[in-house]
């Protein structure tokens, strides 16, 4: 039967299950990724597990998030998986490496092979025909130690792409079309292909960029076809070998089908604080701009920023606005340096920051109060800049430096200049990997190094027959993990459980942590009842395991995202769905909840039942679990059945 190309690249790995959507399958994952403010936990839990040899061909640690070194915490980060993936057969990407989607996409990505990575935007390597996908750090951590990943088998949209991009107009651009058609919600358990005669006129880096912000869906993965543009990227990389050519075959059915005209797109932005809140940058009109950031690992690539450097040249930012640019790696910035394109940059008046995350997740350049803080980056969720006030609008490269011209929110046809075709001799690349260290040839006498703010994750205990206790939080729709467990400047606890679970809920509601232990220490449960695609947004497994550790034991939503569901399993809470949204209005933050007979109901049911005592109420809540989540439930987390588990 005529396969598309997200089913041939799952039924080459497939180790457990039936390629039938909506099934659990196991996958065999080839590559894994890790980046700093994931990676220290994750490889906690990996030692946790007694730390096998690698099964996997490669595994990075990256070193991307946490620059700021205002303390000692992150460099003592830095130093322990420095040394972690030296004793334990891994690749380390050095601090001013990059950021860890852009470099793997750079020197690591192989069409046809399967990525799982810490951190939500790995499907950035489906732009060179890889299943990537996003998961939670202990989820990385089992494929490194050579289990199989475990999916929903998804439904395949095709993304038709016709057409060709017209100047001034960017694959971001695309992918903000997709979000206003999509949204960021009701995706989950979805993997999107990209076919078409479209395809052939994007660049590696351009897919890419739409396949990052696949993540805004909330789909599973996001993939291109491996085509003769993928071939000359991986050459230009000097990596051809990794090539082959992959596309879905003619014929394949899909799930659904979504037409986009290239050559019909216009200049988007998604305004504050969804990714999904998307007009055309000319219906939000000349709105004054503050701040400009290009850079994260949506839109940093050498030939984003040779756009940007083309369309700056002689040109400089209004005096009003704040210009930054951060490339994605040392790649594309020493290559920029070399080429005198740097020179522009500065020269326009931007501020250059290091390559990595920095202003994208809130740790550097935070905006003025209210500011309009224009961004090239993939979220714009409320407070995530670090300034809870501000607005951020996410864009192209092109309208990015269309607004830091004219201080105003800027179509950038409107700037009447003509388009810059980069030449294909400034793409030529500068090749060096000595930021990327192998792993040792004599591990065992590398000493792990521990700074005293790495304490790692903390003993559970395993499901009780009951549970009771308070909500103590009840929040509303689209609460992302920016929400749950804030990360900007808090992310240096990243490695220390017991200290960042002070911050659980923190720009939510500041007192969250304190109620919480205050009934976990009475020997109560505490449960948050959430609305619609509670905790989209990023993988961070600490969304799940700080609140474990406040006693959170169940989450009752409307609906729950995929990767912040599995991270809730792996730390042993019930990630319950409400059956009636009647049921969700009838509780109220402090109603104390009982539910009973709960091993039983967890082993085999689908439905749990909810007594709310204060009100006298009853209901049924889903539980929509594979059977292995099941057992990991009643374990109470999955370090539990691991076999070196602390205990
Ligand atoms: C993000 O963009 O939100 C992050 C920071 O990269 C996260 C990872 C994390 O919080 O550790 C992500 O996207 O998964
Ligand atoms: Fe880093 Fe931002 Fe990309 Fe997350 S979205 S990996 S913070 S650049």
């Amino acid at each position: 039967m005529a396969q598309t190309l997200v089913y041939k690249i799952l039924e080459a790995h497939l180790v457990e299950g039936k390629l039938e959507a909506g099934t659990p399958i196991g996958i065999r994952i080839d590559q894994t990724l890790t980046q700093d403010i994931t990676g220290t936990m994750a490889m906690m839990e990996y030692e946790a597990m007694g730390a096998p040899r690698p099964a996997t061909e490669v595994s990075v640690n990256y070193v991307d998030h946490n620059m700021m070194q205002l303390g000692f915490e992150n460099a003592d980060d830095h130093e322990f998986l420095r040394t972690f993936s030296a004793r334990h057969g891994m690749y380390f990407s050095k601090p001013g490496n990059g950021i860890c989607h852009q470099v793997h996409l750079e020197r690591f990505s192989a069409p046809g092979k399967t990525l799982l990575g810490a951190d939500s935007h790995t499907p950035t390597c489906g732009g060179a025909g890889m299943i990537a996908i996003g998961a939670g750090g202990l989820d990385v951590a089992l494929a490194i130690a050579g289990q199989p990943f475990f999916i929903a088998c998804p439904k395949v949209c095709l993304v038709k792409l016709t057409g060709r991009l017209r100047p001034f107009v960017a694959a971001k651009d695309v992918i903000l079309k997709l979000l206003s058609i999509l949204t960021t919600k009701g995706n989950v358990g979805w993997m999107v292909e990209y076919g078409g005669p479209g395809v052939k006129t994007l660049g590696v880096p351009e897919r890419a960029t739409i396949t990052n912000m696949g993540a805004e869906l909330g789909v599973t993965s996001s993939v291109f076809p491996s085509d003769k543009v993928t071939q000359a990227f991986l050459k230009a990389q000097g990596r051809e070998k990794s090539w082959q050519p992959l596309a879905a075959d003619r014929g394949a059915t899909y799930d659904r089908v979504i037409e986009i005209d290239l050559g019909k797109i216009e200049p988007m932005v998604a305004c504050p604080h969804s990714p999904d809140n998307v007009k055309t940058v000319r219906e939000v009109g000349p709105i004054a701009v503050h701040q400009v950031c290009i850079g994260s690992c949506t839109n940093s690539s050498l030939r984003d920023l040779m756009t940007v450097a083309a369309l700056l040249k002689n040109r400089t930012a209004r005096p009003e606005v704040s210009l930054v640019v951060a490339p994605g790696s040392r790649q594309v910035l020493e290559t920029l340096a070399r080429q005198d394109v740097l020179y522009t940059l500065i020269a326009a008046g931007a501020r250059i920051d290091e390559a990595a995350c920095g202003f994208c997740i809130g740790a550097a350049q935070a905006p003025q109060t209210n500011a309009v803080s224009v961004r090239t980056s993939n979220r714009n969720f409320e407070g995530r800049s670090g300034t809870k006030t501000a607005g951020v609008y996410l864009v192209s490269p092109e309208t990015a430096v269309a607004c830091a011209l004219t201080g105003k929110m800027t179509d950038p046809r409107d700037l009447k200049i003509e388009y810059p075709k980069v030449p294909a001799a400034a793409r030529r690349l500068l090749i060096d990997d000595s930021m990327i260290l192998a792993p040792s040839a004599t591990p065992e006498q590398i000493e792990v190094f521990r700074g005293p703010n790495i304490v790692g994750p903390q003993p559970m205990d395993a499901l009780p027959d009951r549970l009771a206790g308070p909500v103590t939080l009840r929040v509303g729709d689209k609460i992302t993990t920016d929400h749950i467990m804030p990360a900007g400047a808090l992310a240096v606890y990243r490695s220390n459980v017991p200290k960042y679970a002070q911050y659980v809920f923190a720009r939510v509601d500041p007192e969250f942590s304190v109620r919480c232990l205050k009934a976990r220490d009475a020997g109560k449960a505490n449960f948050i009842v959430g609305g619609e695609s509670y905790g989209q947004g990023s993988s961070r497994e600490h969304a799940a395991l700080c609140p474990r550790f406040l006693g959170v034991r169940a989450v009752i939503a409307r609906s729950i995202e995929r990767i912040h569901q599995a991270n809730l399993v792996n730390f042993g809470i019930l990630p319950l769905v409400f059956t009636d949204p009647k049921d969700a209005e009838n509780i109220r933050q402090g109603d104390e909840l009982e539910m009973a007979c709960l091993k039983a109901a967890v082993a085999s049911r689908e439905l749990v039942t909810v007594r709310n005592v204060t009100r006298g109420t009853q209901f049924e809540a889903l539980l929509k679990v594979s059977e292995r989540e099941r057992g990991i439930l009643l374990a109470g987390g999955v370090l539990n059945l691991a076999g070196n588990a602390r205990k």
